[in-house]
């Protein structure tokens, strides 16, 4: 599990750079979109802050002197022909929950949501769950087969694909489990491993409505669709047509370069708002069929025990959800006064409608400034200013999207879901800063 150090960032939390004024101006009012005067107040004080720095410059040897890197010849041009983050940015990786891996091969790695900024997930740094481990594929070996109840089953080579009209769009891509462990009373201890099932890339692919287009799809006997993947652990998932026609994508790129092998290199299936499992990689078939197929994916797994003891199957979409990725848990406040609390939101039924922040445990909220572009089925990134002086505080996020729906607590989920599920689980995290600055994961409720 992480530890603090694992965090990054939040240890270098900026000095506050508003007035005292202004910060008691903010303790007695707050600040939000409602009040703009203040907000500007803000910018302003912090333009101040720049012309007139906290620490002399006469006492910073770091400003002062020159140092090494600005009196010495730089890297040559070619010295990384494919682009590295810095040597000082090594912590910030994916990371395996000893819990969660039952095989090297079957596992997930979780993305570092805690280090992360804007609504776009470094490729490298998304989040992996394989069922059997991932695959390096041929290109030129692979094959998309649309088959079933179609006029002429097509086979496409990637060239084919890759010479069709394409559509780029952002969307995040969330697993079921996300967030799983919570259902108990395993306070997992950072974002990473309570959230971090969840990335978001622009794809770039062919709309599976134009390859059933070409194929014929027999639109009267045409319900579902299987989505089969090409790695040993023979994935399989049945998808809704009508989230097919709608925006689902056969999709080859990711944040404009080819998608990476672990995910789903050369094609994967992109179905936007639903959960992870059913973006099926290594895609290398797409049957058209009447009923759903029930088979080991969505019949063994991926099914939650209702408290009455019924089974909820065929889940697919992923409600509303967010979360403060920092402060978050495992970080640690070392100075007090001004943080921009930072976090993420979104919906898998559209956009974003507003977020609200609470500092006293859902008692009150205040709404958050929400980022844009605000994209269906894509994060949204939204920031709230905080003063903290010292004082235990309990912070939370809400989301309400555009069909009206909020983000439950915990214990609204729990009341109808009970706790037997592993999937699905959106309720409103919790995070506990306490007065010596350290923040944990807490169960309210
Ligand atoms: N072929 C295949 N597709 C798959 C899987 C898999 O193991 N094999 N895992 C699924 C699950 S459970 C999730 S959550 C997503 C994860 O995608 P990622 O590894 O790109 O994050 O892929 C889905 N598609
Ligand atoms: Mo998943």
């Amino acid at each position: 599990m992480g530890t603090e150090a694992d965090q990054g960032h939040l240890q270098l939390a900026p000095e506050s750079f508003l007035s005292t004024d202004l910060i008691n101006e903010i303790q007695r009012e707050g600040i939000d979109s409602g009040r703009r005067t203040l907000i500007r107040g803000a910018i302003a004080a912090a333009t101040a802050a720049i012309a007139v720095p906290s620490v002399r410059a006469a006492d910073d040897p770091d400003i002062v002197n020159l140092p090494s890197w600005t009196r010495s010849l730089g890297k040559p041009v070619v010295a990384n022909p494919y682009g590295q983050p810095s040597p000082f940015e090594a912590n910030i990786v994916r990371r395996q929950s000893p819990g969660l891996t039952r095989t090297d091969q079957s596992s997930v790695s979780f993305t570092p949501l805690q280090n992360l900024f804007g609504m776009i997930t470094p490729s490298g740094l998304h989040f992996e769950r394989h069922h059997q481990g991932w695959v390096d594929i041929d290109p030129r070996r692979h094959r998309l087969m649309i088959n079933g109840l179609v006029k002429t089953p097509l086979v496409f080579t990637m060239e084919e694909l890759l010479r069709m009209p394409s559509v780029s769009r952002i969307h995040f891509l969330e697993c079921g489990a996300n967030t799983g462990l919570e259902w108990g009373n395993v306070a997992v201890p950072t974002v990473q491993y309570t959230h971090g099932m969840l990335s978001a890339s622009e794809f770039t692919g062919v709309p599976v409505s134009l390859l059933l287009e070409r194929a014929g799809i027999d639109r009267q006997r045409a319900k579902v669709l299987l989505a089969e993947g090409a790695d040993g652990s023979s994935m399989t998932r049945t998808i809704n047509l009508e989230n097919a026609l709608d925006d689902a994508l056969v999709a080859y790129g990711q944040n404009g370069e080819m998608l990476r092998p672990e995910n789903g290199y050369p094609l994967r299936l992109v179905v936007p708002g639903v959960q992870g499992v059913s973006w099926v990689k290594w895609l290398r078939r797409l049957e058209v069929g009447d009923e759903p197929w029930a088979t080991k994916d969505e019949a063994a797994h991926y099914v939650d025990m209702m408290p009455d003891g019924t089974h909820r199957q065929y889940t697919s979409i992923q409600e509303a959800k967010s979360v403060i990725t920092a402060p978050s848990g495992g970080q640690k406040l070392l100075k007090h006064g001004y943080y921009s609390v930072t976090g993420l939101a979104w919906s898998g039924r559209g956009t974003v409608e507003k977020v609200e922040v609470s500092v006293d445990g859902g008692r009150n909220w205040r709404p958050a400034r929400v980022e844009g572009p605000v994209l269906p089925k894509a994060l949204t990134r939204f920031q709230y200013d905080w003063v903290w002086q010292g004082e235990e505080t309990l912070l939370q996020s809400r989301v309400t999207d555009s069909t009206g729906y909020a983000q439950p607590s915990r214990a609204e989920l729990i009341g109808v879901r009970g706790t037997r599920s592993i999937y699905h689980n959106n309720a409103i995290q919790t995070w506990r800063v306490g007065s010596d600055g350290e923040v944990h994961n807490v169960q309210l409720g």
